[in-house]
């Protein structure tokens, strides 16, 4: 939770086991859990428990090394679910879809061969 936000966001009171989701990886810092609105066969949130920081360009300011295990255990996740090769997305800014801010990458994976970005 930043200074600017009164409430958690829904993906602390996740962290917080306040809400229930289907988690896949845990860290000390960083949990997964399955996307609730599925976009790929495999799409899981990863995010850091902690809510200071709003988006990927705050974290990577912020604590680099806290985005570097965000990536770590996307690679982890995309290993253990597809066979290994994933898109990352963090969406930054309402204007690009961001619903959540609370940083957050999205590990989308199997079968993306046709879904290109274009
Ligand atoms: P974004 O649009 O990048 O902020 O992504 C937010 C994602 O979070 C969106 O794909 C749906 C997902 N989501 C929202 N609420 C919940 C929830 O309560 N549980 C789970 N598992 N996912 C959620």
């Amino acid at each position: 939770m930043t200074a600017a936000q009164a409430e958690p966001t829904i993906f602390e009171r996740i962290a917080a086991r306040e809400i229930p989701a289907s988690i896949v990886a845990e860290t000390a810092r960083v949990i997964a859990f399955h996307d609730i609105a599925p976009q790929a066969p495999v799409h899981v949130v990863v995010t850091p428990k902690a809510g200071d920081y709003r988006d990927v360009v705050e974290l990577a300011a912020g604590d680099p090394d806290l985005l570097a295990e965000l990536v770590s255990v996307a690679r982890d996740i995309a290993g253990e679910l597809a066979d290994g090769e994933f898109r990352l997305v963090f969406n930054t800014g309402a204007a690009a879809g961001q619903t959540v801010f609370h940083v957050h990458a999205h590990v989308l994976a199997g079968g993306l061969e046709e879904a290109s970005l274009g």
